[in-house]
């Protein structure tokens, strides 16, 4: 698998809630590492790009409403296969749904307030992070316990 960087977006209610420092204690926790943050209020143009596939559906207005209603902390979170290890951290869509023990599942119960975003694909995670971070804002840092965090022994992290 390879070594991936994912956006996530802790979302409004995330912000509003006091939950940030909850959520990304999981993500460090993890292991996986933290390259990029910056708190923002998403501009209308931005979200529309952002949520662009959904745009059409019932639920699209209120998604932009609600993306760009309140500051949110974007975040470029790196690892072995990151985006799919987010994804399952995150929980399924709905909060009312997601299974105890991922994010969306500890910490909502509501269905469109669901607290965070994260990147589906490495062409999603590709261009979300171009849209959310400007060239530099993405640091490549070395962790020094990287060597506890995965084995390195045969040159690659496992
Ligand atoms: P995802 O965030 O789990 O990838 P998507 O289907 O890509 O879910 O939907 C994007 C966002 O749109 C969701 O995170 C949620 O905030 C909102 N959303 C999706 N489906 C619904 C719905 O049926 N009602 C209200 N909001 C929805
Ligand atoms: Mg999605």
């Amino acid at each position: 698998m390879a070594m991936e960087t994912t956006l996530i977006i802790l979302k409004p209610d995330a912000v509003q809630r006091g939950l940030m420092g909850a959520i990304i204690s999981r993500f460090e926790a993890k292991g996986l590492q933290i390259c990029g943050a910056k708190m923002m209020q998403i501009p209308m143009s931005l979200a529309e790009q952002h949520y662009s596939d959904h745009k059409g559906k019932p639920f699209y207005d209120g998604l932009v409403g609600f993306m760009t209603s309140s500051p949110v902390l974007v975040l470029a979170i790196r690892g072995v296969g990151a985006i799919a290890i987010c994804r399952s951290m995150m929980g399924a869509t709905f909060g009312s749904k997601a299974d105890a023990g991922t994010i969306r599942g500890d910490f909502g119960v509501s269905n469109s307030f669901n607290l965070i975003h994260g990147s589906d694909s490495p062409e999603a995670a590709e261009k979300e992070l171009g849209l959310f971070f400007n060239d530099g804002e993405v640091l490549d840092w070395s962790r020094a316990n990287e060597c506890w965090v995965y084995d390195l022994s045969g040159g690659d992290p496992e």
